[in-house]
């Protein structure tokens, strides 16, 4: 039996734009839901995973399928269904899963074979057997898995082309932010993964460096904490030598303990979500976590650096709260708070959230002629009505913001600190200067933008 399962890519981000910045090659990871996938499937399978993010394949040349599996964050769906279409048109069954068909499953009902909404571990199984039986159902739901149903992901099928190697060692969040999809896809519960197959699977992957996919590596509680430290000294223990990347919430900076089993272990940066610059805005978010304590997020981000780990900083623009003025105040915040790199993205109200059920209900939402207008959730376009910036003036905010932030001088201040600091440079490096890139061609896709779709924001 032979098994296609498929990525789909979407040619409106940039990030897949490989050739026009090659520093974008550090961008494109590994679509490991589909290597999970192929982990769960029987040795009788013949599995090729394609990622459309390396280049599309030439499908009609290839050995027709028995079943093709395509998996979709929610702007990869209009491309998910354009490839379930060919596939359906020759005869071959296309079940889809991931994000998008467990918050939108009516749309995809329409459009495939199957549709599978949750987790996959416990009903993937029974979907191979129903495929070779001709038994497909139209409906699957695989539900929450536990941790220890998680298996090791097939990373030899997908071992060339990509910078960094993915793994997974926990799943799930407890914070629920309003306008994050975990929660209400992995759940609240926050379930890690046995810290033996953590350790086995970071052993089977080839590349030197690694993102761990988590959204929350270290959790929240103590003895989410305690797994984590314990963790932590089994890689540092098994010698993996692998040098990774994480999100984790700003707690990380609280214990030093945890701070340098991390580096040893071969922490080298990580992404910390603090989302706005002013209380208010944490607030409207349900971000109440990073206010606790009256921290002071400067000397949190310098204790983290302190163990030669670099902070990648992420903030949304265009919450309730922020007025014109906001990408200036954004970038000079995270210039003082220190981090190393900023990631800026417009407030998406990406289904299945709480965000979207307020702003749907309230009529914000301006690119609503769905499936087409997915195509632009990406968190790159201002795809909703914000309450005080125009369409216009969103996008001069985010402008704005990047060009201060990425101007030459800063990034070369931020470059110097990590090479006098001896905090990861090759990082610094990368980061500073593929953003720094990317607000050309930002620039240029907002113009697009504008041109196509100001009649909607009226
Ligand atoms: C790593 C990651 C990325 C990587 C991409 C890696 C990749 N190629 O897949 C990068 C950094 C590039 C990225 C980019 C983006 N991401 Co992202 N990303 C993640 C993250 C943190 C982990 C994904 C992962 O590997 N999970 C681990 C695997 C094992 O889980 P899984 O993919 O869900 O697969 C399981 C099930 O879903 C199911 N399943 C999945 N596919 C299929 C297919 C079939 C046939 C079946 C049966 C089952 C099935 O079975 C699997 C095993 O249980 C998730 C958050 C999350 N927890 O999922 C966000 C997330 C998926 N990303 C999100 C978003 C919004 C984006 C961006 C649009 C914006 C941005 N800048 O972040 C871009 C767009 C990318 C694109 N190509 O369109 C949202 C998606 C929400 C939505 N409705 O689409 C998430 C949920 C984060 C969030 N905070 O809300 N992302
Ligand atoms: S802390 Fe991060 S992963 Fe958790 S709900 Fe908030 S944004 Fe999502």
């Amino acid at each position: 039996m032979r098994l296609y399962l498929i990525n789909p890519s979407n040619p409106l981000i940039s990030i897949v734009k490989i050739k026009e910045s090659r520093w974008n090659r550090y961008r494109v990871w590994k679509p490991l839901g589909l290597m999970v996938l192929a982990g769960l499937t029987p040795p009788d399978w013949e599995i090729s995973i394609f990622d459309e993010n390396l280049g599309v394949p030439d499908y009609p040349s290839m050995p027709l399928p028995d079943l093709v599996g395509i998996t979709a964050f929610t702007s990869q769906a209009n491309r998910a269904y354009e490839v379930a279409d060919h596939f359906r048109r020759l005869g071959v069954p296309v079940v889809m899963g991931g994000i998008h068909a467990t918050m939108c499953l009516d749309e995809v009902m329409e459009r495939v074979d199957s549709v599978v909404t949750g987790e996959a571990e416990g009903i993937w199984l029974q979907i191979l057997e129903d495929a070779r039986h001709k038994g497909l159902k139209q409906r699957y739901d695989g539900g929450l898995a536990a941790s220890t149903e998680i298996p090791i992901a097939r990373h030899d099928l997908l071992d060339s082309g990509y910078a960094l190697g993915a793994i997974q060692t926990t799943r799930g969040c407890p914070l629920n932010c309003s306008f994050c999809s975990v929660s209400a896809f992995n759940g609240l519960r926050y379930r890690q993964r046995p810290i033996a197959d953590v350790v086995q699977e970071f052993k089977m992957i080839r590349e030197k460096r690694v993102l761990v996919v988590d959204d929350n590596l270290i959790g929240t509680r103590p003895e989410h904490i305690a797994r984590a430290k314990e963790l932590f000294r089994a890689l540092a223990k098994a010698n993996v030598r692998k040098e990774w990347i994480a999100q984790t919430t700003i707690n990380f900076a609280d214990d030093d303990e945890l701070l340098a089993l991390a580096a040893k272990a071969g922490c080298s940066g990580v992404f910390i979500g603090f989302e706005s610059p002013v209380p208010g805005g944490l607030l409207e978010i349900g971000k109440k976590f990073n206010l606790l304590n009256g921290r002071d997020f400067r000397d949190s981000v310098q204790r983290i650096q302190r163990f030669n780990i670099i902070v990648a900083g992420s903030f949304i623009i265009g919450l309730d709260i922020d007025k014109p003025g906001i990408g200036k105040h954004i970038a000079e915040v995270a210039d003082r708070y220190g981090v190393d790199s900023l990631n800026v993205l417009f407030l998406t109200p990406l289904p299945g959230t709480r965000l979207w059920e307020k702003m749907k209900s309230k009529g914000r939402i301006a690119l609503d002629a769905f499936p087409e207008d997915w195509n632009y959730y990406t968190l790159t376009y201002p795809v909703a009505r914000y309450k005080h910036l125009s369409l216009d003036g969103i996008l001069r905010e985010m402008i704005i913001c990047n060009r201060t932030f990425y101007s030459l001088q800063r990034v070369l201040r931020r470059i110097w600190s990590s090479v006098r600091q001896n905090r990861k440079p090759w990082l610094s490096i990368i980061g500073n200067f593929s953003c720094r890139g990317n607000i050309r061609l930002a620039c240029r896709s907002y113009e697009v933008y504008q041109r196509q779709f100001w009649d909607r924001y009226s």
